[in-house]
């Protein structure tokens, strides 16, 4: 990569109607017409908050629709999972959406209020994968020094602060689960966990082939969770980013499939940080109705 590129992309925070885009990959005035979209019965969006675990749902609605075949992503090896799921709010996606045969499958980081009510009418599917905000923050401070798109965090410490802020991509972490979450009932939405996926990824690619009304054998739901385990996507191209060009992802500063666990938070907080943390998480989370899995030991 030519590191010319990276100095000279933009990488300013863009706040529009209280949700910080980012200037040159986001259009406000592009991002606002989403809102206006004809949803159709088939659409699917995948709904993450950055670095929850978006490419690992998007192989894994890949493989459901390939019925588990991976020839079907490898023979197009110059596409790689955002190509095959985009995201909705990327420059230029949108107008590609309208006229895209069904079934049009999509990825968001955007907030509730961005995308069409028509998905509050339960039209179309809505899969919001939800993680730990402890590991989204670690996995976010990485990918921010390989993503030339990103601001390079100047230390951990300055980084955590912004997280804890909102300052980043994707805003506050609390406000995009919680305004999500408390539409979940309006929508045809199916709400899981990075965690239970790492639990027990066959019994998660079970509920969401069911809530896709697929019918696969299974065999071919066995396959499909075979190809969206991490050790296995990280072989696969398409599936780790790592044909992404080199003007995106400083592939030499790190990898986009970099620990893919629960609790590495615990190698980068200090204790302070950590009871911070706790603080902000207990007020901000205090009526959500639901426990997160911070360490892989919670489940033994
Ligand atoms: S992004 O940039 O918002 O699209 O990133 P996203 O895809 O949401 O999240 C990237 C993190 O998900 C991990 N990952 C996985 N973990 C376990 N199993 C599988 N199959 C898998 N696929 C992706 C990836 O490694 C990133 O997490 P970290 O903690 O950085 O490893």
């Amino acid at each position: 990569m030519d590191l010319n590129d990276a100095k000279t992309h933009d990488h300013k925070l863009v706040a529009h109607k209280g949700f910080y885009l980012i200037n040159g990959t986001h259009d406000p005035d592009d991002v606002d017409r989403i809102y206006n979209l004809d949803i159709r019965d088939s659409d699917v969006f995948i709904v993450t908050y950055p670095k929850s675990g978006t490419i690992w749902m998007q192989q894994i609605l890949l493989m459901l629709e390939a019925k588990g075949d991976l020839t079907a992503i490898s023979k197009l090896n110059n596409y790689s999972n955002a190509d095959l799921i985009p995201w909705i709010e990327l420059n230029g996606n949108r107008q590609a959406f309208i006229s895209a045969p069904s079934p049009r499958q999509r990825v968001t980081h955007l907030q509730y209020q961005f995308l069409p009510p028509a998905l509050s009418q339960k039209k179309g599917k809505v899969i919001y994968v939800a993680r730990n905000p402890k590991d989204v923050l670690v996995s976010y401070y990485y990918f921010h020094k390989v993503a030339n798109m990103l601001e390079t965090p100047k230390s951990f410490d300055d980084f955590f602060e912004k997280f804890l802020r909102g300052e980043v991509f994707g805003s506050s972490w609390f406000e995009h689960i919680k305004t999500w979450y408390s539409h979940k009932d309006e929508m045809n939405m199916l709400f899981i966990t990075y965690e239970e996926m790492i639990q027990d990824l066959q019994s998660a690619v079970e509920r969401i082939s069911l809530f896709l009304s697929k019918e696969l054998t299974n065999e071919q739901l066995t396959n499909v969770v075979k190809h969206s385990t991490f050790s296995n996507m990280k072989k696969i191209p398409q599936a780790s980013y790592e044909q992404v060009p080199g003007d995106l992802l400083s592939h030499h500063l790190g990898r986009f499939m970099r620990k893919g666990t629960i609790g590495d938070w615990k190698n980068h907080f200090t204790v302070a940080q950590n009871e911070r943390f706790d603080e902000v998480f207990l007020r901000e989370m205090e009526d959500f109705p639901f426990l997160f899995i911070w360490d892989i030991n919670d489940f033994k």
